[in-house]
């Protein structure tokens, strides 16, 4: 409220100074000559001036944003098709720069020199046809070139297909969490549908328990993917439309209610290896350098980070959609069987009569973590009292 009366009493001021600008303007009227409005060619002198001012400003803040935030970018890609999306990218970049830099400079330079002088007169010239044919065929070549490598590399990275033995896996987004699962032993998933749902018997993502597939499923809140071996992920939504964004391994797809939409990707650097980056370990001690601050003032979230691979939700889907994440772990095909063996069958957890406690926590977790979150907001929202 006192923000809204500060705004309105600013607006009130501001438009009171400029009706005494206007009053002020009346009063001097036809005491001088008049002219006084008209640019004269020292005014257009000026404004050339600050064309090349402002030429300055624009190439040190680029300058300025390079060497200081490069480093905030993404590290390696992690997986085997990331190296040419970066390419792509790189190249784009590259082009969009070049073009920037030196345009930005002749649009500049040309709107000094060509500045308004007394008793100049415009050349009138129709058209040029090699002049028009060159800015055209230039861009069209250019465009064709991006537009070309681009959809070669998007068909390439958006095939989904069985080849090779992949690893089948599906992301289950909710408000505000993500539920994994694998086909367990013959790699298959068991279908499922929101409506076989029975939060009391723990079948958080609605397995058909008449689906013979569905009983060796494993169902879990962190993600282990084998090095080296492709992963075909299948994405399914609860209730509203997220994104299953994987920044490390240049992965996002898209998860919409009532359908199941797929991304492939084969990851090829361990998260051990990733923690030896040197970007990592830069990016590490700078963000632990900040915690280790927030530490010292007592604040919340300041133990030290270890890096990891994380899936997150790139579609604002709600109050807590800034949290909603899992671990990412890729290890060694030996300690993903090792941990997948360690992990509870679905039919082990709900078909049978057996004590489904794991499960249960699983199913817990999904329903509290949204409220966890909504209370930190509000407590943020009051201490800022914003309203
Ligand atoms: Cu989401």
């Amino acid at each position: 409220m006192t923000t809204l009366l500060i705004l309105i009493v600013l607006v009130l001021v501001a438009i009171a100074i400029w009706q005494i600008g206007k009053i002020f303007e009346l009063s001097q009227m036809g005491k001088e000559d008049d002219s006084s409005e008209v640019a004269n060619d020292e005014d257009n002198k000026n404004n050339g001036y600050l064309l090349f001012a402002f030429l300055v400003f624009i190439y040190g803040i680029t300058i300025f944003s390079f060497a200081k935030y490069t480093k905030v970018l993404l590290p390696v890609a992690a997986s085997e098709h990331g190296d040419e999306y970066d390419l792509l990218m790189l190249i784009s970049f590259v082009v969009i720069f070049f073009v920037q830099t030196i345009t930005q400079a002749l649009l500049h330079y040309f709107g000094y020199k060509y500045r308004g002088k007394k008793g100049n007169k415009a050349l009138f010239y129709a058209d040029n046809d090699r002049l028009e044919f060159i800015w055209t065929i230039i861009p069209v070549i250019v465009l064709a070139g991006l537009i070309i490598s681009g959809l070669y590399y998007w068909t390439e990275i958006m095939d989904v297909n069985d080849e090779d033995d992949p690893l089948v896996v599906e992301l289950y987004a909710q408000q505000f969490n993500w539920t994994a699962r694998y086909g367990g032993a013959d790699n298959v998933l068991g279908d499922a549908s929101v409506r076989l749902i029975d939060i009391d018997r723990a079948n958080v993502l609605g397995l058909d328990e008449s689906d013979p597939n569905a009983a060796d499923d494993v169902i879990v809140k962190e993600l282990h993917l084998p090095v080296g071996r492709k992963v075909n992920f299948y994405m399914r939504s609860q209730d509203v439309l997220h994104s299953a964004y994987m920044p490390h391994f240049r992965a996002q797809m898209n998860c919409v209610p009532g359908m199941i939409t797929q991304f492939s990707f084969t990851p090829n650097i361990t998260t051990e290896e990733m923690r030896l980056n040197p970007d990592v370990i830069e990016k590490v001690k700078r963000t632990n350098l900040i915690r280790a601050e927030k530490a010292a003032n007592g604040d919340p979230n300041s133990d030290p980070w270890v890096f990891d691979y994380v899936l997150l939700c790139n579609k604002i889907c709600g109050k807590s959609h800034y949290n909603m994440q899992m671990k990412i772990i890729v290890e060694s095909e030996e300690d993903y069987n090792k941990w997948l063996a360690e992990q509870a069958t679905f039919e082990s957890m709900v078909m049978s009569d057996e004590p489904k406690d794991e499960m249960v926590e699983v199913a817990m977790d999904s329903q509290d973590m949204g409220n966890e979150n909504t209370e930190e907001i509000m407590e943020v929202e009051s201490e800022t009292g914003s309203n």
